[in-house]
């Protein structure tokens, strides 16, 4: 059955609940609340309407209002409405005639982990800029994480993780074999909403199971994408963190494509934190810092003052055809 063909003629309760939506797949949403348990539930028609037209109206990390209806195979409740999100995880594509469309990865989560092995894979320092520069745009702050750190940190590495620090970011350096830095992540996550990022084969999930043994979460394969090819099923779930303090962290597969975003280039500048005490110092207040004369930032770059590789992905993010 479809979510679509669900909800439609069911009678709703007059009973309101609100709730976390903590699954989303094909539709089907699974949503938490405080006392009165998880339930099941698909959109009311209009919202319905709404998420066709903006390709999503509700996203892992909504806080929903919701109706109990009557049990119609596992959907037992009707999302009437989401309630405002403080902030969103946003992934933008060119869209027609200039615009630009939004899919909200992950809602309210106030904490992005860019997630690198210092080898096995080798870690793609443009990408993690990638990943801290979109955070940076949508206000959401970082901790980057390097693993597998047992397997030894090359020198160039550990120079480069050093400046990422030097500007103001939180890096833990984490092991799951060993084990190392799995406190400070646990703390880390602790009473907010999280997304994990990064490539495949880091040890996002052996990170997550290591914190919270009891999610057993599938390790070594692509878990998170039911059926193969076009018709993959996006299945995002936030996992909820034991403890006083709670937490829930999302481990998505939505977020590996966060790659191919593309920013509005007059916002880039603004993702790169060391740069921004430079920006209004240049001659031409729209200032592109790549070719224009009396730039401060690529002047910072000559004297050392910004890292070259750093300067060098924004660049690349620029124009990225
Ligand atoms: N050497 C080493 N391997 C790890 C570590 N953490 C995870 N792995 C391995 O890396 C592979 C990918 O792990 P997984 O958690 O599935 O990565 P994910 O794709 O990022 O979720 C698995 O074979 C894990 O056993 C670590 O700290 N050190
Ligand atoms: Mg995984
Ligand atoms: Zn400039």
């Amino acid at each position: 059955m479809s979510a679509d063909d669900i909800g439609a003629g069911a009678r709703a309760s007059t009973t309101v609940l609100e709730g976390l939506v903590v699954r989303s797949q094909s539709g089907f949403y699974r949503v938490e609340t405080q006392r009165q348990g998880a339930w099941t539930a698909v959109l009311r028609g209009r919202l319905k309407r709404e998420r066709k037209q903006r390709g999503g109206l509700i996203a892992l990390g909504d806080r929903v209002r919701f109706t109990p209806i009557e049990q119609e195979g596992d959907v037992d409740a009707v999302i009437v409405e989401r309630l405002p999100r403080e902030r969103a995880l946003i992934r933008r594509a060119p869209g027609a005639k200039g615009a630009w469309a939004q899919d909200v990865v992950v809602a309210n989560v106030g904490l992005l982990l860019p997630t690198f092995s210092v080898r096995r894979p080798e870690p793609s320092l443009g990408m993690l800029d990638r990943f801290l520069a979109l955070a940076e745009i949508d206000e959401i702050e970082s901790v980057i994480v390097f693993n597998k750190i047992e397997l030894g940190i090359d020198p160039e590495l550990a120079e480069r993780i050093a400046e990422y620090e030097r500007i103001g970011y939180t890096v833990l350096r984490t092991s799951t074999i060993e084990p190392a830095g799995i406190e400070a992540l646990r703390a880390t996550l602790a009473g907010r909403i999280s997304a994990i990022v990064g490539p495949s084969g880091v040890g996002k999930s052996s990170l997550l199971n290591a914190v919270a043994p009891g999610l057993a979460i599938t390790v070594g394969r692509v878990s998170d994408a039911v059926d193969k090819g076009r018709h993959t099923t996006r299945v995002g779930e936030l996992h909820s963190l034991p403890g006083v303090a709670g937490g829930r962290v999302a481990d998505t597969p939505g977020l590996r494509e966060i790659g191919l975003w593309d920013v509005d280039p007059a916002s880039l500048e603004w993702g790169f934190v060391e740069f921004r005490g430079y920006l209004n110092r240049c001659r031409f207040a729209d200032c592109s810092h790549v070719h224009e004369p009396g730039c401060a930032v690529r002047e910072a770059v000559t004297d050392g003052a910004i890292a070259a590789e750093r300067y060098a992905s924004y660049v690349k993010l620029l124009s990225p055809r």
